[in-house]
């Protein structure tokens, strides 16, 4: 008898935090993420593109010992060296940094591997190549992310919904006020940026589109 030895679907949490240190009203990324995870928010992405790999390395050790204590989930945008060493639990990648097979020789089998895509294809490709998840956006216009296509809309995540099978996350331009139009083409996990970051009072304000996304999904 042979055992294929398959790894389990990463089931991505209903909200997907991500730190903006521009968009932060003068708190730092350290601050942003104890809000979160005072929030119960179970995923958080390093997201960091001022600072220098010296500062990220520091700010990412900070990190990755508040989300073990908390078991949240930690993902390092761009930078696969600082997530080996931190011990981060995966890595968020685009559609010009190294080829996935290549990042997951670099991490191993048991890291997660993220991979933001803009069409059909990226996301056929990012599936066949072994991503654990996709990012599909920007959904809508966004100003948090430089030259970033223009938006692909709504369209595009149906077609993910109905045609990829690893989970996937929307994410641009998603703010409370227009989350439902997401979740109706079948979002489960959306990552909405500035609109959290930029919140007086960010917990509270998790806490409230958390409620929010999971209502939705009892309600289907
Ligand atoms: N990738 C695609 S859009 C985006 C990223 C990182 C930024 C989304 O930020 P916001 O503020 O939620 O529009
Ligand atoms: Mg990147």
């Amino acid at each position: 008898i042979f055992y294929i030895e398959e790894k389990p679907l990463l089931t991505l949490p209903s909200l997907y935090g991500i730190t903006y240190l521009k968009g932060s009203r003068g708190r730092s990324n350290i601050d942003i993420v104890e809000e979160f995870i005072k929030a119960d928010l179970k995923l958080i992405q390093y997201r960091e593109k001022d600072l220098s790999q010296k500062e990220k390395l520091k700010e990412c050790i900070k990190i990755r010992e508040l989300t073990s204590k908390n078991n949240v989930t930690f993902i390092v945008n761009d930078d696969i060296d600082i997530a080996l060493l931190v011990d981060a639990d995966g890595v968020h990648i685009g559609q010009d940094d190294l080829p996935i097979n290549r990042v997951r020789k670099l991490i191993g089998k048991n890291k997660i591997i993220g991979v933001s895509t803009h069409s059909p294809s990226q996301a056929k490709k990012a599936e066949l190549d072994g991503a654990d998840y996709i990012g599909v956006g920007p959904i809508f216009p966004t100003k948090t992310k430089v030259n970033v296509c223009k938006a692909v809309g709504l369209d595009y995540l149906k077609w993910v919904e109905k045609n990829i099978s690893i989970p996937f996350v929307a994410i641009g331009g998603i703010k409370e006020a227009n989350i439902d139009s997401v979740l109706s083409q079948g979002a489960k996990s959306v990552a909405i940026v500035s609109e959290l970051t930029l919140s007086n009072d960010i917990s509270s304000k998790v806490k409230a589109v958390i409620r929010k996304i999971e209502e939705k999904s009892y309600n289907e």
